[in-house]
């Protein structure tokens, strides 16, 4: 799982296409801190980059054929031609996420110079920590950068968003703008429509530490069921919401999105109006979404004033809202969040979609060896033959966006 170095990646290059790399392309995964399922709604979202990366070493090319090998032998090469319309892989073969950067910007630009690659990647797969994403970046910003696309980072991350659909779920922009645009030792809020960052500097005693369930949450299968069901449910209750206030005279044209629903009644008006319009499940969703809204704005204020405990509490409670109300939680998610809160921790939650994949906890630097021992030694150990590596329980690092540049000989 650990990245090799890139002489290793390159020595690897050129034994398979003969000719030495000459660039290097590489996206972070992410670890979101709160704001769960809200990017899908235009609300805000406060992730970090992380340490785990995907790299690829690559040649470019003087046609438009992509030649694509993982280091991970689990992962058979990809080839296709840049072209508007790429014809899928089967679902969930990761041939997708490198196809859908490259079927995008050959819709938008025309794009038509591909490239020989070998990449590797140590983010773990379906954890909730975006792998997809990075993949999907580190192929896209490289194809725009041999392709001579003027798109800055921001512009880029649009982009991939709407890129990665093409793999069949309709994911928010959380992912993919912030392995983009991520800055060092920094957190970012993340607002949509349209897409803005504001850096936010984590304090220096604060740890973020992420578990593993181990479970898997497959976004080609059950859980991108889910998860677009979800997304679904969402729309409906913001239609309404906003026909139920247009009954009673509290706004005079329908809201187009959260966004402009908040601004027109405010969190408490929108989750009063959502019991008075709503059934019990779409009450549920709707109620998530509002209040994980709120609690982003709150944390970011948590962040700033270095409020441990106060960010803590609201990492607690979005878990609870996301167990309760948005049914996205599982046994084993809940139970890493248990031992992390009985390890020390000022807070802990699931992070990502949910369905399984990881939880991220708050500790303060003198807190972090007791987080760390309870989710290892309760949860893996106790779990007999499943070691506890660095893979599976670790501290998040916050770190800097994707690159391009040349290949360090
Ligand atoms: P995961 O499953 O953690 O990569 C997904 C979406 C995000 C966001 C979260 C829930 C994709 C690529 N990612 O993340 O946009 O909606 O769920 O907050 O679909």
């Amino acid at each position: 799982m650990s990245a090799p170095n890139d002489d290793v990646l390159a020595e690897a290059f050129t034994a398979r296409y003969g000719a030495r790399p000459t660039h290097l392309s590489r996206a972070p995964g992410r670890v979101n801190l709160i704001g769960e399922h809200t990017d899908y709604n235009d609300l805000p979202v406060l992730p970090m980059a992380l340490q785990r990366e995907v790299r690829m070493a690559l040649r470019p090319r003087e046609d438009g054929l992509v030649r694509i090998a993982n280091e991970n032998v689990e992962f058979e090469p990809v080839d296709f031609e840049i072209k508007p319309g790429i014809p899928r892989s089967t679902p969930g073969h990761w041939g997708n996420y490198v196809k859908a950067p490259a079927d995008h910007l050959a819709r938008r630009f025309g794009i038509d110079l591909g490239f020989d690659g070998v990449l590797v990647s140590d983010v773990p797969v379906a954890s909730g920590l975006s792998s997809s994403s990075a993949l999907v970046n580190t192929v896209g910003l490289a194809l725009a950068r041999l392709n001579d696309l003027e798109a800055d980072p921001v512009a880029l991350a649009d982009l991939m968003a709407d890129a990665e659909r093409y793999t069949g779920t309709r994911g928010g922009g959380m992912d993919q703008a912030i392995s983009m645009g991520a800055r060092a030792g920094h957190a970012a809020r993340i607002d949509f429509a349209p897409l803005r960052l504001n850096h936010v500097r984590v304090p220096d005693d604060w740890r973020f530490v992420v578990a593993d369930t181990g479970v898997r949450a497959e976004k080609s299968g059950a859980a991108q069921r889910a998860y677009n069901a979800r997304r679904e449910e969402c729309e409906r209750a913001l239609r309404m919401v906003g026909a139920y206030l247009i009954r009673r005279g509290g706004m005079p044209v329908p809201p187009s999105s959260y966004p402009v629903l908040l601004a027109a009644v405010g969190y408490e008006g929108a989750v009063t109006a959502g019991e008075g319009a709503l059934e019990t499940q779409l009450l549920k969703r709707f109620r998530h979404v509002i209040t994980e809204a709120r609690r982003v704005e709150l944390a970011v204020e948590m962040m700033v004033g270095g409020d441990l405990a106060g960010m803590g509490e609201l990492m607690d409670a979005s878990h609870a809202s996301l167990r309760r109300d948005y049914e996205v939680s599982s046994p084993e998610l809940d139970e890493l969040v248990t031992l992390a809160r009985e390890g020390g921790a000022a807070g802990a939650r699931l992070t990502g979609a949910g369905f399984g994949g990881c939880v991220v906890a708050l500790a303060s630097s003198d807190a972090t060896d007791g987080v760390l021992r309870a989710l290892r030694d309760g949860y893996w150990a106790a779990r007999s033959g499943q070691g506890a590596g660095e893979d599976r329980v670790f501290v998040a690092v916050p770190s800097e966006g994707a690159s391009y540049g040349l290949m360090r000989r």
